[in-house]
């Protein structure tokens, strides 16, 4: 019981923090190569493969339901940051703007820019993920992704992908940019899914 009381935050902060990762207050950026410059009236978001293709813009993305999400964000390299707050859509109101064909078993995220991450179906249909135009009250800035990003919480935060412009659904795996260049095909901070050992 007392034990409840006098446990120090950092213990409370612990139990969040997942096996090998430290805990930052900033909130570092990383990104491969250059950040693209895409304002939001250029901005396009397409879904194709085992999907009805249809292209969105971002009007068309602001009619979908807003809502506010606080998510802890682990990155590969090692480093936690804890409750980042984020406006935009669930993935799973998005979905119901799809028609979806055969059942995908994957679906790939594309960027501006070229970079790719691709993620196991039942883990991006997951209640908590969301697409993401505005990081803690303020339009998201372009080294985070802006004008718009995936947020996967529950997976390395490779998997979610900045300047977000399409979805591919896939009846197979297909390996995105870092899948092919050695990180884990699934990445679950947990279990430290880290890297592939092939
Ligand atoms: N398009 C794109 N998305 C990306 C990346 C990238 O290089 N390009 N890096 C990924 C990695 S490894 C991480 S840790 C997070 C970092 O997000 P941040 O820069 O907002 O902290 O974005 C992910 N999404
Ligand atoms: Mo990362």
């Amino acid at each position: 019981m007392l034990g409840k009381f006098f446990r120090k935050p950092e213990t409370e902060n612990g139990d969040r923090t997942p096996p090998g990762q430290y805990l930052t207050n900033g909130f570092p950026v990383l990104t491969y190569g250059p950040t693209p410059d895409v304002n939001q009236a250029e901005w396009q978001f397409r879904v194709w493969g085992l999907a009805q293709e249809k292209t969105f813009s971002w009007d068309e993305f602001m009619q979908m339901p807003q809502q506010d999400f606080t998510a802890d964000f682990h990155c590969v390299t090692r480093w936690s940051k804890l409750d980042v707050q984020w406006t935009g859509v669930k993935v799973t109101d998005f979905m119901q703007q799809l028609q979806l064909e055969s059942p995908p078993t994957w679906v790939m995220a594309h960027c501006y820019g070229g970079y790719t991450t691709n993620i196991p179906m039942e883990d991006f249909l997951r209640e908590e993920n969301f697409f993401a135009h505005t990081l803690f009250g303020e339009p998201l800035p372009p080294d985070h992704g802006g004008p718009m990003r995936l947020v996967i919480p529950h997976l390395y935060a490779w998997k979610s992908a900045k300047w977000i412009n399409g979805l591919e659904f896939l009846g197979r795996e297909e390996p995105g940019f870092w899948e092919r260049n050695g990180y884990h095909h699934r990445g679950e901070p947990w279990a430290e899914e880290r890297y592939s050992v092939h």
